[in-house]
């Protein structure tokens, strides 16, 4: 029985991760959130609740001794395009705050999970079928987080045993939390305007490939890798993911095939193009296929599928 507690729960990942965890292991899975971003509905009911504020380090220390936490989800972070406007901040929550959650796991030896992303990558990069271990130098804020991220995880791994483990997550979609600022949410925003019969206007133009990932995939594989045997693990901080890369016109014409009076034409957002055209095109995952069994269930057309259906049960 694990004592998990997520911080960031109220989030994209957060908002259904904290559910399949209290599913899964029916135990303590507490809810951490920031005041104004409280948990609602079957996630405030469904178990314990507690502000955690990834800044303030006592606040985590505190909630890990009342709880007797064992597993920290560490989920807090500003998206690749709103970081761009709040460098600052978006280093506060995704530097500062996993030191605070590191320490607090190196004092009470709590396992660790930090997201990293295909952000961590950098126009240097290879852009297809990005290798494991290769050239990271982002040129954005939230990139720079995720490889000092990176670096510190396996640093507490390495110098003090900390358990810490991490896949780098693609644009992931889902139809339950919307993301917010991030350069990959037109691949959700498409499925909104397509089950509402709105024409949807593109930020990001044709031929850009980006990897993405349904949201439950992404939720196997965070749950996997904390699950792994450790004696399997070569790498830890982080490993790559991979179920899907597309550019613009081929998820609309996808969804075309679902919905054919649906249009989509181009209004290109400068910010969110320049971030994505210094990541990959698509990832190399056979570290993670090897290393932990990593695969996904999900490619585009069963995504589709998915998630027309599933948006349109919540509209109707
Ligand atoms: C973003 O677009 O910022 C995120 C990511 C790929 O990490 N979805």
């Amino acid at each position: 029985m694990k004592n998990i507690l997520i911080i960031g729960s109220t989030g994209q990942i957060g908002s259904e991760l904290t559910m399949k965890l209290r599913h899964i292991y029916n135990g303590n899975v507490v809810a951490g959130y920031i005041p104004g971003a409280e948990p609602k509905g079957e996630l405030k009911e469904s178990g314990p609740s507690a502000v955690v504020d990834i800044t303030n380090a006592q606040q985590i220390a505190d909630t890990v001794a009342q709880y007797n936490i064992d597993t920290i989800y560490n989920l807090a972070a500003l998206l690749s395009a709103v970081a761009e406007t709040k460098p600052q901040l978006a280093w506060k929550i995704g530097v500062g705050g996993l030191c605070n959650v590191l320490e607090v796991a190196r004092e009470k030896q709590c396992a660790v999970f930090t997201p990293s992303s295909i952000g961590s990558f950098g126009p240097g990069t290879p852009k297809d079928q990005t290798p494991q271990d290769t050239l990271q130098r982002p040129k954005t804020m939230y990139g720079v987080t995720k490889v000092t991220g990176e670096l510190l995880s396996d640093y507490y791994f390495n110098r003090f045993g900390v358990d810490t483990r991490s896949v780098r997550f693609p644009g992931l979609i889902s139809y339950v939390t919307p993301p917010g600022g991030g350069t990959t949410d037109y691949a959700v925003d498409i499925y909104y305007s397509a089950v509402k019969g709105e024409r949807f206007k593109c930020p990001i133009a044709a031929g850009t490939y980006m990897d993405m990932m349904y949201m439950p995939d992404a939720l196997r594989a965070a749950i996997e890798i904390m699950e792994a045997d450790p004696s399997k693990l070569v790498h830890r901080n982080s490993f790559n993911i991979a179920s899907m890369s597309f550019e613009p016109d081929t998820i609309y014409h996808k969804i075309q095939e679902y919905i054919p009076e649906f249009r989509m034409d181009y209004e290109v957002d400068s910010l969110r193009q320049g971030i994505a055209e210094s990541w990959p095109n698509s990832l190399d995952d056979s570290c993670a296929r090897e290393e932990w069994n990593w695969k996904p269930e999900y490619d585009l057309d069963g995504m589709t599928r998915d998630m027309i259906e599933k948006l349109r049960a919540r509209k109707d």
